[in-house]
């Protein structure tokens, strides 16, 4: 038996009761491995703090680290979500390079590293998420750790060419030459970041299809995640006071569940309703879209733009079709609960799933799975969207094409039941082989059959 599962994210799941997908399905390796889950702390502490905090103690070891005001400033507000986000999101526009945030993005890797360092025993194997912690491979080897490090990116991977807008473009593929696997959404982006290592001279390529970088070896990989299917497909089925949500809505239910993001497409979505509207014949049913969209890093100016424009566009269209009894965009700007969302996702005849770029999108996988298979409701998806790459029986739409959107939610508002059962039945079949549970095995396995680190020009 393997050492302990070692994970380490930017989020640290609190309480008792593991929620949300990825924490579901890690929880089982790290409770039989006695394992370690590692994670910035909710609250950001004065600069005096910088050590590791245990919270609810559980059923495995969960360790936070406090970041200071300038250091969520530098690190999570700056580099992270003002660089590398845009950057893998096709927004090089909205990159913002400041030195202290490459500084500080640095410097908590630094930290983390250390603090992380002598809590891994050779044998275990660590798990580090997402684009926060891009450098930490490298940084735990330089302080001699040896165990089998793997890196899963919940975005996209970067065009080449997008990589020139970081302040030091090499530094990429050296930070993640660091890991011995690296696990991306879908095939698109393993070729993209296949692509770059070939561009690299420091790079070759071996026989068994690993990538030869100076002195370490990396494997590259696709692992499509997915979400817990057999819980949302038992919530969406749950009777509960909210089924006769409804009733106000309109005869026909269009829903869009996002994080309020530039990546997400949200205008143009709205737009696309908004033309729908103007083209449907009188005797159509009376649809209404659904929007629920918290807003997130309001501190950042391109997230607080976005939510004007959205605002404004919905303002626009509900002044133009609205009447008395009915308005046509409902907008939340509030999480809503897993459950209620499940039952919403079934009473929805359609979904809009409309970024302009998105790793995976587990609303695409979520709505599939709440649906009735015996009358389903119709997935408009993204072509952008990782989910699209494998869920090729939802109705494909470019986001950029307003007019597009507007006729697939038209043909989905009136598609015939067999056609909505066919589609359905084949995305489902994809939302089940990419059940999160699998999915974290599948990439644990793997990376405990990588080749170890043998040696590294920083080992002391
Ligand atoms: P996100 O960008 O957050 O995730 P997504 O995959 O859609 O995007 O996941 C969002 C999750 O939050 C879903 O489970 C959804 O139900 C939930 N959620 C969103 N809005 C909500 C609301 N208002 N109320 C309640 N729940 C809400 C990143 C990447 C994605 C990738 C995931 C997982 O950007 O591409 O699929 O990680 O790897």
């Amino acid at each position: 038996m393997s050492g302990k599962l070692v994970v380490v994210s930017n989020r640290i799941p609190t309480g008792d009761t593991p929620s949300g997908g990825l924490v579901v399905a890690l929880h089982g390796a790290l409770e039989q491995s006695g394992g370690l889950w590692v994670g910035a702390h909710p609250d950001t502490a004065g600069p005096g703090d910088t050590g590791l905090t245990e919270i609810d103690r559980g059923s495995y070891t969960r360790l936070a680290f406090h970041l200071s005001e300038a250091e969520y400033d530098s690190y999570y507000l700056g580099f992270a979500n003002s660089v590398l986000w845009p950057l893998c999101h096709g927004r090089a526009d909205l990159v913002e390079l400041e030195r202290s945030y490459e500084e500080g993005y640095m410097a908590v890797n630094r930290r983390v590293a250390r603090l992380l360092a002598d809590k891994i025993e050779p044998d275990d194997t660590v798990w580090v998420h997402d684009y926060h912690f891009l450098p930490l491979a490298g940084e735990l080897r330089k302080l001699g750790v040896s165990a089998r490090i793997g890196y899963f990116l919940h975005i996209p991977f970067p065009p080449l060419s997008a990589l020139s807008t970081l302040p030091s473009p090499d530094d990429f593929a050296d930070w993640l030459a660091s890991y011995n696997l690296i696990g991306l959404q879908t095939r698109r982006d393993t070729a993209r970041c296949l692509e770059m290592f070939r561009s690299d001279p420091r790079a070759e390529f071996m026989t068994d299809g690993t990538v030869k970088f100076q002195d370490r070896v990396v494997s590259v990989r696709s692992f499509p995640i997915g979400i817990e299917v057999d819980r949302f497909a038992e919530a969406a089925a749950t009777p509960t006071d909210a089924a006769d949500l409804g009733a106000d809505m309109g005869e026909q239910l269009v829903i869009g569940v996002d994080r309020l993001d530039y990546s997400k497409g949200l205008p143009n979505r709205f737009r696309a309703f908004g033309e729908y509207l103007d083209r449907k014949p009188e005797d159509a049913p009376r649809a209404s879209l659904l929007q629920v969209a918290p807003p997130t890093r309001e501190r950042v100016a391109a997230y607080r733009a976005i939510r004007a424009e959205l605002e404004e566009i919905a303002g626009r269209l509900n002044g133009a079709h609205s009447e008395l009894d009915w308005t046509p965009i409902r907008y939340i700007h509030h999480a809503v609960d897993r459950d209620l969302l499940a039952v919403l996702y079934r009473r929805a005849e359609a979904c809009l799933v409309t970024s302009l770029a998105d790793g995976m999108n587990l609303v695409a996988k979520e709505y599939v799975a709440a649906q009735d298979p015996e009358d389903p409701g119709v997935l408009i998806l993204s072509r952008f969207a990782g989910a699209g790459e494998d869920m090729t029986e939802a109705l494909l739409v470019n986001p950029y094409d307003v007019s597009e959107m507007a006729e697939a939610i038209a043909t989905a508002l009136s598609m015939p039941l067999e056609e909505r059962k066919r589609r359905h039945a084949a995305c489902l079949r994809v939302v089940r082989d990419s059940d999160v549970s699998g999915w974290a095995q599948r990439f644990v396995d793997c990376l405990r059959n990588c080749v170890p680190t043998l040696a590294y020009d920083g080992l002391p």
